[in-house]
């Protein structure tokens, strides 16, 4: 069939609509008509050409909401008609990863959706007879996608598709990172750095965590007045700070963070978020995407100090499971979504969306079809 998408041609290019021939759904595939996407920070990241998966031509996103509009052969728990979000990390609930129960980070399609490419080694997208590769086994820049059935979680049918969206990748990724990654508890201090589309989702779980001091650090000032909405106690703008940051705010949290959460993706801010945690038990938490070739760097007396680093993909969250019940959240007025989505534009225009972006005039974008 054709559709329209935004195709990625090359690095740092901007996106081009065009016309795209897309081939209809194999064994254990779906096909999906997307409703609304967001566009995150990881899309424009792969499209500066420093993500050493980034391939060319291929069709990005990975924040969507839809609905299934047909189904290949031996797909049992999804049927036409079902409104889904697309999953980058899929649970197929059979392999290694999911069965230990010890990760979200399901394995079982990872290889190839890392190449661009559908589980049987294919693309289902083409232009004439070249073939355009898939992004994190979503691509949601497009107003139809095929994605593997273990991609997809089904959700309510009442929930809106331009708000919902942002839970396939934002929402669950900060609220998560607070909730099953670090399980943080009632009364503990946090320090959250950058407070975009994700870093704001942090300050949210936080608030419903119990925290007590939620300390959100960004460069941008007008992130003071969006911070203080979704719950955070104290700004620090490091720009303003006499002296270092990390014993400001070692200070500020009365001997450190007990969680802290980098949210932006630079190896310095990583180092900041880990140094400004509680000597002896002090937990920070990698979300942010460094480029590829970047490395972290500390102390090792940090560590043996009883600092922890770890890492957080999806919020740790598995997509089948938890992204309905975060759906839930949202309609129940648990959660707010709406503030963040400061923009909302045709895909004609969702170039736009990353000036925003760059500009730090939005939190997220959202484009629709
Ligand atoms: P964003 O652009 O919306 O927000 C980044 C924020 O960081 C901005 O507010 C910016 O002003 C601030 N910032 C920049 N430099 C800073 C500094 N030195 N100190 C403090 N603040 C600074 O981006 P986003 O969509 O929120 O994504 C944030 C990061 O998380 C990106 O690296 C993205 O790729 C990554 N990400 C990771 C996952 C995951 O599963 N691990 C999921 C989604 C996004
Ligand atoms: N291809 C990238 C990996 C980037 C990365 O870490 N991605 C996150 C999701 S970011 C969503 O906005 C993730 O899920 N990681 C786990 C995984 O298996 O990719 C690179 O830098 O190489
Ligand atoms: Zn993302």
């Amino acid at each position: 069939m054709k559709i329209k998408a935004a195709v990625a041609h090359r690095p740092n290019a901007p996106l081009s609509i065009e016309e795209v021939d897309l081939e209809g759904p194999k064994e254990g595939e779906v096909l999906v008509e997307i409703k609304a996407t967001g566009v995150c920070h990881t899309d424009d990241y792969t499209l500066s050409g420093k993500d050493s998966e980034g391939i060319f031509p291929s069709i990005l996103g990975h924040e969507g909401a839809g609905v299934v509009v047909d189904v290949g052969p031996g797909v049992k728990s999804v049927k036409k008609g079902d409104h889904v979000i697309p999953l980058y990390t899929p649970e197929c609930r059979q392999c290694k990863f999911c069965l230990s129960r010890k990760t979200n980070l399901c394995q079982a399609i990872r290889a190839t959706q890392g190449k661009g490419v559908m589980p049987d080694g294919t693309s289902r997208f083409k232009i004439g007879k070249e073939p355009v590769y898939h992004y994190m086994g979503t691509s949601t820049f497009a107003n139809y996608t095929v994605l593997p059935e273990i991609s997809v979680a089904k959700i309510r049918e009442d929930a809106p598709f331009d708000k919902v969206c942002y839970i396939g990748c934002g929402v669950t990724t900060g609220l998560g990172a607070v909730i099953y990654t670090a399980k943080v508890q009632p009364g503990d201090n946090v320090v959250v750095f950058g407070l975009g589309g994700i870093g704001l989702n942090v300050i949210q779980g936080a608030k419903m965590a119990g925290a007590n001091m939620i300390v959100g650090v960004d460069l941008n000032p007008a992130r003071k007045e969006m911070g203080e909405k979704f719950g955070m106690t104290h700004f620090v703008n490091p720009s303003e700070v006499q002296g270092d940051l990390v014993p400001y705010l070692v200070n500020l949290t009365d001997g450190g963070a007990d969680y802290s959460f980098e949210c932006v993706g630079s190896v310095s801010v990583m180092r900041q978020a880990l140094e400004c945690c509680h000597k002896g038990w002090g937990v920070s938490v990698i979300i942010g995407v460094a480029a590829a070739g970047q490395e972290i760097a500390t102390r090792p007396f940090q560590l043996v100090t009883g600092r922890v680093w770890k890492g957080s993909a999806f919020g740790g969250a598995r997509g089948r499971t938890d992204v309905p019940k975060i759906v839930d959240w949202y309609m129940d007025k648990k959660i707010n979504i709406d503030d963040l989505i400061t923009y909302v534009l045709p895909i004609d225009k969702i170039n736009e969306s990353f000036d925003l972006m760059h500009s730090g005039k939005s939190i997220r974008t959202v484009v629709t079809f």
